[in-house]
């Protein structure tokens, strides 16, 4: 018998665009730059905490593999999952106030350390709800997430809470603040599957960077 980490099977029945595919969890880790063998393309999910982080991995899946709950500061470490050809890293979010401060003070330092330190990412998911402005907190991160120059995706989550008439103006002002051009910046809803199948695409077209 092997002892290798656990691997989930083929969704069954699913509209995800991964559900097709085997997802191993290699695990979750607290350290920023664990390295991940063998060598594959990776992708961090970023933004604040409860923005949706984990569900939009759990639908781009079509299963429940991401931890998600109604409690925001769930996710406490990197956890990542493998596909056969990318990594996909989920980690936790800032700005909660409820998370204890030693808790919120680690969680910021491993987001920080990722975007600082990180030399095999690929690419970053920066995640924003599509309800709210961007924060300072955003902000900061966008900041740290442009001096790191790796390339970079906004996903804009819970585009079903906004009726459809006003997305393409809201999508509009989004970009602007967000400094980021609107190709660039993604409607997305892990509850009715919108924009899932286009950014499956480019998660799927990135490729790791030269060492
Ligand atoms: N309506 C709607 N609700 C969503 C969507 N995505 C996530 N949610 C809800 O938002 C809440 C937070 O989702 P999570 O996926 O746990 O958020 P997260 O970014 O991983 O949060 P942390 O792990 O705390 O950083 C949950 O109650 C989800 O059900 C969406 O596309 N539409
Ligand atoms: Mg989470």
């Amino acid at each position: 018998m092997s002892h290798g980490p656990p691997t989930y099977p083929p969704a069954k029945e699913s509209d995800a665009p991964f559900a097709a595919l085997p997802i191993v969890f290699p695990g979750s880790f607290p350290d920023a730059t664990v390295r991940l063998e063998p060598r594959l393309p990776e992708v961090a999910l970023i933004g604040r905490s409860n923005v949706g982080k984990s569900s939009l991995l759990n639908a781009l899946f079509g299963r429940k593999l991401a931890k998600v709950s109604n409690t925001p500061g769930r996710t406490g470490q990197i956890n990542v999952f493998r596909l056969p050809t990318l990594y996909l890293l989920d980690l936790p979010g800032y700005g909660f106030a409820k998370v204890p401060k030693s808790e919120r003070a680690r969680y910021q330092k491993l987001v920080k350390g990722v975007l600082q330190k990180r030399k095999s990412l690929s690419g970053v998911l920066w995640l924003l709800d599509i309800r709210h402005d961007p924060s300072a907190e955003d902000q900061e991160h966008g900041e740290l997430l442009a001096a790191s120059g790796v390339p970079a995706l906004v996903a804009i989550t819970k585009a079903d809470k906004l009726p459809f008439g006003q997305r393409k103006k809201r999508l509009r002002e989004l970009s602007l603040l967000l400094g980021f051009p609107e190709e660039q910046v993604q409607p997305t809803s892990s509850t009715t599957g919108e924009g899932l199948a286009e950014l499956a695409e480019t998660l799927l077209a990135l490729e790791s960077p030269k060492e």
